[in-house]
């Protein structure tokens, strides 16, 4: 890993941002072409695009691009055991976490007979978009499916790679998780052409009823496809490539920095890994730990080039408090705390998408059974959005219930506003309820 020595410098944050190892804003946008054609083509073409699509990216010849109910049926029923209790167990402590974050309503009497409410609602129908790729996912089918159960969605629809190996359909596992969650519409479409179907629907040789909202990571491809997207379907923030920052002082355990760096360099190659510190003597250590694991690791030849790419490497600092200046400007999908008091600096911290604190909190632990989210804002955009969760799939609407006396208090206000503004007829609307005359030149 390449190492940015910041001690005796002081960057301005604007500095700082600019220098951390982050992948560049263009590797996104090269998709954006490419993604506008193939949402034009789903658009257009509906299914006849989705099966050519699929051919071309997938391999796969698809008859039906839903994946019937007895696929979901026969993948929970040969799960392996072990395999079914991690699940289950997931699956209980996201389910957990979800309801308690379920928000209360507000209800307001803001002056006496002027009542005001925030309604939280769920969205009607949510599209889940879980990746195949590289790897498997059915930890993401959980991430994404039980927040959106637990705000209340009513119809959830799945959307997931077809796998040639699989015979065109979805990974087993994938459908398992999607068995075990009880979600019985799942179509085998990969990519930015799976957001495009969500988001327009189509009805020709099957029906894909259009969402109202979209979650789910996904390569720079889905990503870009979310951004195209955005003004027709709420989406989640942007997960896209995995990212993980270590916050690091003497104190941490250099084997267990090592091995989490490690851990979400197996996502891709483009994965990002950052060891921030203020003791060189650490990052010595991180640095052989990391050489001797990165040695006998599965997928080294993707680790290697996560770790030696430009999104990856070690930033020397000269204090705790630098340290937390870079994680705060960095804005890490996921932040780990390896210092002496780790919920001391966590409070510090102001952008992060989740932060994992101390010696026994891996992130691996947050991808799959912690109980909270592993769909996390990636690329910066921690600084202004927060990972799934259940608000995610909820919106609030605002109630105004005022009685007539109510109205009658208030009403100079409005009409001196409305004045301000040159639109008397605003005025005019609220005169006539609390006066004889409701003309606009009266008021
Ligand atoms: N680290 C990934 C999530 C994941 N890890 C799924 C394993 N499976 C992004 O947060
Ligand atoms: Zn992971």
């Amino acid at each position: 890993m390449r190492v940015l020595d910041l001690r005796g410098q002081r960057p301005s944050e604007a500095r700082l941002r600019s220098i951390v190892p982050r992948q560049t804003s263009e590797f996104v946008s090269s998709a954006e072409e490419s993604v506008a054609s193939i949402l034009a083509d789903v658009k257009s073409r509906g299914t006849a695009a989705l099966r050519e699509l699929a051919a071309r990216f997938d391999g796969v010849e698809q008859a039906d691009l839903r994946v019937p109910q007895d696929a979901i049926d026969r993948a929970v029923e040969e799960l392996d055991p072990a395999v079914r209790d991690g699940l289950e167990t997931a699956i209980e402590r996201t389910r957990a976490f979800a309801a308690a974050q379920r928000p209360d309503d507000a209800h307001l009497e803001v002056a006496p007979g002027a009542r005001l409410t925030h309604r939280w609602t769920p969205v009607r129908r949510v599209g889940l978009y879980v990746p195949g790729g590289l790897a498997v996912y059915p930890s993401s089918v959980i991430m994404n499916a039980v927040p959106a159960q637990a705000a209340g969605v009513e119809s959830v629809v799945l959307s997931t790679p077809p796998q040639k190996e699989f015979g065109g359909l979805p990974h087993p596992t994938t459908l398992a998780a999607a068995g075990l969650l009880g979600i019985d519409e799942v179509w085998a479409i990969g990519g930015a052409q799976a957001l495009g179907a969500m988001a327009y629907g189509f009805d020709d040789s099957e029906t894909l009823e259009p969402v109202d909202t979209m979650t789910g990571p996904g390569n720079i491809f889905v990503a870009m496809a979310k951004r195209q997207l955005r003004s027709l379907v709420g989406v989640d923030g942007e997960a896209g490539t995995t990212e993980i920052a270590v916050i690091a002082d003497q104190h941490a355990n250099p084997d267990y920095v090592a091995a989490d760096l490690l851990s979400q360099a197996e996502h891709d190659p483009h994965a990002g890994s950052l060891l921030i510190t203020d003791s060189e003597d650490l990052a010595d250590r991180v640095a052989l730990a990391l050489a001797e694991r990165v040695n006998r690791t599965k997928h080294r030849e993707r680790v290697e080039t996560a770790l030696t790419g430009p999104q990856s490497g070690v930033i020397l600092t000269d204090s705790l408090d630098q340290s937390i200046d870079v994680a705060n400007a960095y804005a890490p999908e996921h932040l780990e705390i390896q210092t002496e008091n780790p919920g001391d600096v966590a409070a510090r911290m102001r952008n992060a998408g989740a932060i994992f604190l101390g010696p026994y909190s891996p992130v691996p632990l947050g991808d799959y059974a912690a109980g909270s989210n592993h769909v996390l804002p990636t690329g910066g955009s921690a600084r202004y959005s927060s990972g799934l969760c259940t608000t995610s799939f909820m919106k609030a609407v605002q109630i105004i219930d005022y009685s007539a006396e109510a109205l009658e208090h208030v009403g100079p206000a409005v009409e001196a506003l409305s004045r301000a503004e040159d639109l008397p007829a605003h005025g005019a609307a609220v005169a006539a309820r609390i006066k004889e005359s409701d003309t606009e030149g009266d008021s």
